[in-house]
Formats: C-alpha cells, structure tokens, sequence
C-alpha cells in the first residue's frame, strides 16, 4: 500500500443476493475510488450470521459476492478484496472494542431495533453488537475513510466515538475515520414500499432489483414499482416512489434531478417507470456478462480471495498488536 494515499475500506454482507441498492449505495462508488485511494473492501460473511444463513447458500453467495465486486469494476490489482472470516485479527480487535462501547450506545441503534422486529424470534447477542464488529473492520485498516450509503450512518459514528474513546484512554492508536457518502443513490428506496430501504432480505422480491436480475425482470419490477394517484414526475417528499425512481435514474445516467424531471415532462407514468427499468437493465448488463465470463474461472477467484486474506490479515495484524499492546496484554 501507497503511504501517501489515504486509505478506504468497505463492505457488504453476503446475506442475499445484491440490490441496485448496494450498488448504487456503495460499490458503485468503490470503483472511482481505487485510483485514488489505498482501497481494502471485504465481504463480511461474520456479519451475515448475527442472522440465520443457511450454511450452503452463505458460502455460494460469498464467492459469487466477491466475482461481483470484480464484475462490477474492481480491480484485484488496485484494491485488496478479502473474506472477513480469513482475518481472525476482525474478531480479536471487536472484543477488545465492545470492552470499550456503552450498552446505551448500542441500543441506540435503528438497525438493531429495526432487525430486532424483523426476527423477534432470534434477538441474538451478535445482532446486538453488529456496530462493535463493524468498528473493527474499519479500524483495523486505519481506513481514513468509509464510502456507505445513509443506512450505515449511525453505525459509522459510533465507530468514531469508539475510536475516540480509545484514543482518550489508551494514546492516539486508532485512525477516526469519516464517512463518504455518495451526492446520488446514498439511499435506494423498496419499489414496493418507498418508504422503506430496499433491502436484499425483503421478503418481497418486486421490492428489490438483483444485480444479475435478467433484463425482463428488471423492466416488469420497474413497470410495477408503486407510484402514486397524480401524474406529476418530480421529486417531492410526498411523492416518495415518484422521488426514488427520479434517484435511480440520477444516479445511473449522471443526470441532476432537474434534467431527469425535464426530460419526462409530460410523460405519463407508465413511460417513466418502463424508461427508467430500460436505462437500469442496460446498465447492468455488462456486469452480468462479466460475472457469467468469472464464474467459469474458480481458480482465479480463489487465488484473489486468498492473496486478499493474506495481505489483509498483515495489515490487520499490525494495528491488533499495537491495541493489545496498549490495554495490557503481553505480546
Ligand atoms: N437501499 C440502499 N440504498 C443505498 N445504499 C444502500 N446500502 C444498503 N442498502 C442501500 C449500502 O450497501 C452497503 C452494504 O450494505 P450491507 O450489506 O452491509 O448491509 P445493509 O445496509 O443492511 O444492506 P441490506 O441490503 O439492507 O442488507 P440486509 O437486507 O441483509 O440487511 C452499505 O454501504 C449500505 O449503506
């Protein structure tokens, strides 16, 4: 890694197949980002069991997570992508944390109250200290800064008030990182119901696009996406599925929002919704194409996951020591 460029890390959990919402969120924004950045994103399997995963499935879409990441631009020989469960420095350092993290805090947390209802039958400790795990990801990196989408907000200020507090008791150690959110697509809204995130565990799948969804899918979600009862295309708080397919296509084409509502002045809604599935399946097809052309090569995406565990877990460990070092422990 390059000592003068700064360093990002992030991720995304192999907890369902990914939505336009993650990528648009955030791997979207990871490609234009490695140039310029040391940049280290990993897909945190340990964060996809604080739900239950069947054991088959997290290992399939773990891989097929990883040839995605490359599918959609990011090149193993610029940035490091690795399997956090290959970096056991994330579950050490996440220990050493939750020492220093207030229950308070925690419960604090809307993912947490949101995921608590979503599985009340399974309120697990993991799902309770999800933000502690994801401060260690970040800081083991010394990751100056985390491109997220709006969701991970709050996760990511907590782990900033962890590394202060850190910071404050035991000497500067940890890097205080700041969040990178993207000027469009920070926050993709369920085509079903616009009023939540879309999310890759929404039971229902019309509220999600896939990443691979065939372009036919693609277009009928769109046709079907909820609107509302006027026929005015433009962003309003009260027009919230209207304002998120406005943000889609902004964020897709590049566009402002006052040269998308422009350009679909007049248009009814049906024409809307079906050009804005068109520009999205478009935009995804290279990306299917490159991930059908890496799933024939598993050779090559076990040498990336492997030489990216290997390069993480040095960094990784380095900043481990120094934290052990620092609250006590021999090493
Ligand atoms: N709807 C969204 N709009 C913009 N960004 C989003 N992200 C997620 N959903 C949206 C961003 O994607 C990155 C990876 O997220 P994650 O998989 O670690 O967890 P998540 O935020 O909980 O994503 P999901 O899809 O909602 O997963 P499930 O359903 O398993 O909980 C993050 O940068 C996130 O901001």
């Amino acid at each position: 890694m390059e000592q003068t460029k700064k360093t990002i890390f992030s991720a995304v959990q192999p907890s369902g197949d990914i939505t336009l919402g993650n990528y648009l969120g955030a791997i979207k924004n990871w490609v234009n980002l490695q140039d310029e950045y040391n940049c280290i994103y990993s897909i945190v399997d340990m964060h996809a069991i604080t739900v239950r995963q069947t054991p088959a499935e997290l290992r399939k879409r773990s891989l097929e997570l990883l040839m995605q990441y490359i599918a959609c631009g990011i090149d193993p020989e610029k940035a490091i992508l690795f399997i956090q469960s290959h970096v056991p420095a994330h579950a050490q350092l996440s220990w050493v944390l939750s020492c220093n993290t207030q229950m308070g805090e925690l419960s604090r947390m809307t993912q947490f109250k949101d995921k608590s209802k979503k599985h009340a039958d399974d309120i697990n400790a993991g799902l309770f200290t999800y933000p502690v795990l994801m401060a260690a990801d970040i800081l083991l990196y010394k990751a100056d800064l985390v491109p997220v989408g709006n969701d991970q907000l709050q996760h990511l200020e907590l782990a900033r008030d962890i590394a202060n507090r850190f910071n404050f008791h035991y000497g500067d150690v940890l890097t205080v990182p700041e969040a990178y959110i993207p000027k469009a697509g920070a926050r993709i809204m369920s085509l079903q119901s616009p009023e939540s995130k879309m999310s890759k565990s929404d039971p229902n799948p019309n509220g999600f696009i896939k990443l691979l969804e065939t372009k036919d899918d693609t277009i009928r979600k769109f046709k079907r996406a909820v609107t509302d009862s006027d026929n005015e295309i433009r962003k309003s708080p009260d027009k919230p599925g209207i304002s998120n397919l406005l943000d889609i296509y902004c964020a897709v084409t590049g566009k402002t929002t006052e040269e998308a509502e422009a350009e679909f002045a007049g248009k009814g809604y049906g024409d809307f919704k079906l050009a804005v599935g068109e520009t999205v399946a478009d935009s995804l097809e290279p990306i299917r194409a490159k991930f059908d052309q890496l799933s024939k090569d598993k050779a090559y995406v076990e040498e990336i996951y492997k030489n990216g565990a290997q390069q993480a877990n040095y960094i990784a460990q380095r900043v481990l020591g120094k934290v052990y070092k620092k609250v006590g422990f021999i090493v």
